[in-house]
């Protein structure tokens, strides 16, 4: 048993608190990570408000970690101590159907257990006075010491930063695959991306890898549409400077509609607009943002009846074993940028003000250290 500092959630829409939690050893097929530095994305915040059905409390968040290994459980052969990691909210076991489908990345290996704060035995390794602390997306990086499943585990290049690369564990490979593998956007194609948060610019990030002609920023935050700019976006729409609805704004500006679309929010109404803004016949609309339990998505039948396809993605369809590592290996080749993304670092001690932050939209991301 050895004690940890963690930021626990100990109620929805509660601060988080700094306190020190016991952590037992890992397990067999169980590693114990310390987290280097971590990013606050948006997802912790929706778990904390109390939308997430997969939410259980009191849990330590966190999901976006860059972690050295100290300790590997028994049967453990893929790291060993001193090794750089990057949890993974999607593990990858290489056995199970999923896996052995390729055709997606949901590994369900440990699925059932992780989306109840619990380790794949069925329990956690955090207590905090005797009773125990739910672990969250197999990952809990708010804590400087974790223990994570081996298959939760991307072993990557120790000359990368980790407190740039920890951003790999989501958003930049959500918005980068969601326009490479997701939606596969060709070259010379219009791409309108909805939402310049992290992930809508990692997407804007993916459709300039892609060589899109056009690539179409949408938010109601000025600040948000400036840092697009920086990012390869072409044109820059704030939907509160129009009298119309977006979807007609997008169709005009695009003789008749985009040819990819992404919904980078989390909102129901711009699910449907994003659908409806893509031209007929061809035009691909991607779910990228999570809506709140039970919220559901509607649109004509006839948008998909005349051509229109409805796609959606967790983690950019990126197998993280399989393929962060080499994400990893193209930032440190300047092929993926990430620096900008990174508005404020601080550290745990301060982990609610990079909530506020985000909630404000005063930041991209902000970067805890350790
Ligand atoms: P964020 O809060 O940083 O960004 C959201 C952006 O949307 C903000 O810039 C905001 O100004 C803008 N916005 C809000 N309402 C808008 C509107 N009506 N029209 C236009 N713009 C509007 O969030 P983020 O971290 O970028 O995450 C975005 C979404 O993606 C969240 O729902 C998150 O849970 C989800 N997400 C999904 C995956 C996945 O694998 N599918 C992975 C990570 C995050
Ligand atoms: O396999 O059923 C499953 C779920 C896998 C988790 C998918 C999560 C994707 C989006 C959540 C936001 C990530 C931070
Ligand atoms: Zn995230
Ligand atoms: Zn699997």
């Amino acid at each position: 048993m050895i004690k940890t500092r963690a930021a626990v959630a100990f109620a929805p829409n509660q601060p988080l608190e700094i306190v020190e939690l016991d952590l037992e050893e890992p397990k067999a097929g169980e590693v114990l990570i310390r987290n280097v530095a971590t990013g606050v994305c948006h997802t912790d915040y929706f778990t904390l408000s109390g939308k997430d059905p997969e939410g259980v409390f009191p849990c330590v968040l966190g999901h976006e970690g860059g972690a050295v290994v100290e300790a590997v459980g028994e049967g453990v052969t893929s790291v060993k101590p001193g090794d750089h990691v990057i949890p993974l909210y999607i593990p990858e076991c290489g056995e199970c159907k999923y896996c052995k489908s390729g055709k997606t990345n949901l590994c369900q290996a440990v699925r059932e257990t992780q989306g109840r704060g619990l380790m794949p035995d069925g329990t956690t390794r955090f207590s905090y006075n005797g009773e125990p602390i739910y672990h969250y997306m197999g990952t809990s990086t708010f804590s400087e010491y974790s223990v994570v499943a081996e298959i939760s585990l991307a072993k990557i290049d120790k000359e990368a930063p980790l407190d740039k690369v920890c951003l790999l564990g989501c958003g930049v490979t959500t918005g980068i695959g969601a326009a490479l593998n997701t939606a596969k956007v060709e070259e010379g194609s219009t791409v309108v991306v909805f939402g310049m948060g992290f992930i809508g610019l990692s997407v804007v990030q993916g459709a300039l890898k892609a060589k899109a002609g056009r690539i179409i920023c949408v938010d109601i935050n000025d600040y948000k549409l400036e840092k697009a700019k920086d990012f390869g976006g072409t044109e820059f729409v704030n939907p509160s400077h129009y009298d119309k609805p977006i979807a007609e704004v997008i169709i005009e500006m695009t003789d008749g509609g985009a040819d990819y679309s992404f919904e980078c929010i989390g909102s129901t109404d711009i699910m449907r607009s994003a659908l409806e803004c893509t031209h007929k016949g061809w035009g691909k609309s991607v779910v990228v943002g999570v809506a709140g339990e039970g919220e559901e998505i509607s649109t004509r039948p006839f948008q998909l009846v005349t051509g229109r396809q409805w796609l959606g993605t967790a983690f950019g369809g990126v197998k993280g074993r399989s393929e962060l590592p080499g994400m990893v290996d193209e930032y440190l080749d300047g092929d993926i940028i990430i620096d900008p993304i990174i508005t404020h670092n601080m550290g745990l001690e301060d982990i609610n003000t990079a909530f506020d932050l985000m909630k404000s939209g005063e930041s991209i991301r902000t970067i805890i250290h350790y």
